[in-house]
């Protein structure tokens, strides 16, 4: 076996261990988008992994809120395309609805994946 042999050896672990391991560390924090849309939570259930931070929009014409059952996150009334944003850190099942209109309701369950 040659020197040059174990140089390109080492050049392809390097490739396809360390590139990957940066790529993943540069990652952002991944998100998920619900959309509200004619008093649905659209999808009304989502799963997620820890860390998650999940995107409410309104695209109604009415006021809606993202409003947790157990009061661990709350939004403000949301207008025509406001947003409000919730990081889950931890597991579990977070069951939500609409102040305004509690017929409204969803759930994030957050597991690790
Ligand atoms: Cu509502």
């Amino acid at each position: 076996m040659s020197f040059d042999f174990f140089r390109s050896v080492r050049a392809g672990i390097a490739i396809a261990f360390v590139v990957p391991a940066i790529l993943a560390s540069a990652a952002p924090p991944s998100t998920v988008d619900v959309h509200i849309e004619k008093f649905t939570y659209g999808p009304k259930e989502i799963t997620v992994a820890p860390g998650t931070k999940v995107i409410w929009i309104n695209r109604d014409e009415t006021p809606h809120t993202v409003t947790s059952t157990d009061k661990s996150f709350a939004s403000k009334g949301l207008d025509t395309d406001d947003k409000f944003e919730q990081t889950f850190a931890k597991e579990g099942d977070f069951n939500y609805l609409c102040t305004v209109h509690p017929f409204m309701t969803g759930v994030v369950h957050v597991r690790k994946q």
